[in-house]
């Protein structure tokens, strides 16, 4: 079974940074946007973009991320290719290795991917939110005859550190490139989006891992190594709306970008949709107490309180005299009465006891944890 191009999500992070939100689950499963999870915004883009055999390179708490993804079905990918495999780490004869780096995981998964004989290996994170369109990219890669096409975007000069940052000549080809440099030259950052020639990748992992010297990560090590060697290595411009979600603040930022009516993801597009696990709530209860003033609320969702520019996901209860503002309060979630919360995430299965308080400010986002409780449990 041939496969012109096979897509990989590296879904392995653990998140440290989201820390109280990613304490059991990993970063791609965690739920953004009243009705998604993270992982779900590259799953509907893969699907969108035909690309239909996809690989997801778990390791840390995966438990949550395969439940959720299961075969795939719910994002179509199941229907026309092979669908969506799990691949978790296992230990190798050379001992108890788990995967290190981005480019050693794939590596590990030599295997899987020579079943499917893959002319194009699209190496993508499941930590991004951002609708793309990858057979365009494909198309460039082979327009330019590339051995590794890198999506990239301009950021802002003090965000430059956190990426891998480059530098292109009037061809598009990529001439320097420098992993999260203290000193940027350039703010042109790599989106951690990779089209790879699979032959010449897999022979680069197999001869450094060989001789000893093995590529660990793609942005430390393989797109250096790609460059030295002269390989032809060109940028394709992402042209929209990308996050990557990796912090609290950065989290809570993409969320309240989502509830704007002005949002560049234009999630209402229906040629592009995005998908999640299909689910079925009963419909959202509200009472005569409550106020929803520019409210994105899910179904199970029972309020009595205030909603104010939030985002309440599926089966949240919100108690009387409750005022939640600036806020994405993740699924199962109960907020007692008189609960006073603003500026804050409050994690899946959370409780807000009675009378209880989360305010946090634009700089500092106040968490309530994956199933922590704070204040009193309101008696159902
Ligand atoms: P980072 O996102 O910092 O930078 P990294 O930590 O390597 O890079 O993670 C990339 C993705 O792979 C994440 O989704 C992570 O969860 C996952 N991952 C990491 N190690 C893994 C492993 N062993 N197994 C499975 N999955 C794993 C990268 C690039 C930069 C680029 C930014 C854009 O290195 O050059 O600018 O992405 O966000
Ligand atoms: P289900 O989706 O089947 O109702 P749960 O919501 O109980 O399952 O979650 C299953 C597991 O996933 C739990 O062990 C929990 O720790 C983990 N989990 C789910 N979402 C999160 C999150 N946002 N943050 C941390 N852990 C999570």
């Amino acid at each position: 079974m041939a496969t012109e191009m096979l897509g990989m999500i590296l879904a392995g992070g653990q998140g440290t940074r989201l820390g109280k939100l990613t304490k059991s689950t990993a970063k791609p499963s965690v739920p953004f946007g009243g009705r998604y999870r993270i992982i779900d915004f590259t799953l509907s883009n893969l699907s969108n973009s035909g690309v239909d055999t996809v690989g997801v390179i778990t390791q840390y708490q995966p438990l949550e991320l395969n439940r959720h993804v299961q075969n795939g079905a719910s994002w179509g990918l199941n229907e026309r290719g092979a669908g969506v495999t799990i691949l978790q780490p296992y230990a190798s004869s050379e001992g108890e290795k788990f995967f290190e780096g981005t480019a050693h995981a794939i590596y590990q998964n030599i295997a899987y991917i020579d079943s499917y004989a893959p002319e194009y290996l699209l190496i993508l994170s499941g930590d991004h939110i951002y609708k793309m369109d990858y057979e365009q990219m494909l198309a460039q890669h082979k327009a330019k005859k590339a051995a590794l096409t890198v999506a990239v975007m301009p950021v802002s000069m003090d965000e430059a550190t956190r990426f891998g940052i480059m530098n292109t000549d009037d061809t598009e080809r990529i001439i320097e490139f420098e992993e999260k440099p203290a000193k940027p030259k350039s703010n042109l950052a790599s989106m951690g989006i990779y089209i790879f020639n699979w032959d010449t990748l897999r022979r680069y992992l197999t001869e450094s891992y060989a001789t000893g010297s093995g590529l660990e990560d793609f942005g430390k090590d393989v797109i250096p190594a790609y460059l030295a060697h002269n390989e032809p290595t060109y940028a394709y411009a992402f042209h929209g709306y990308w996050k990557d979600v990796g912090t609290i603040h950065s989290l809570w930022e993409a969320n309240m970008e989502f509830l704007s009516p002005h949002n560049s993801l234009n999630i209402a597009d229906r040629s592009w949709r995005i998908y999640s696990q299909a689910d079925a709530n009963p419909p959202l209860f509200v009472t005569t107490s409550a106020t929803l003033d520019r409210a994105m609320v899910v179904d199970g969702a029972f309020i009595a309180g205030t909603i104010i520019h939030s985002i309440i996901s599926r089966n949240v209860k919100v108690g009387e005299g409750a005022v939640i503002k600036d806020t994405m309060v993740m699924p199962d979630a109960v907020i007692g009465k008189n609960v006073h919360i603003d500026h804050a995430i409050i994690g899946e299965n959370a409780v807000v006891g009675d009378g209880g308080e989360v305010i946090g400010t634009e700089n500092e986002i106040a968490v309530v944890g994956y199933g922590e409780v704070v204040g009193r449990r309101e008696k159902e």
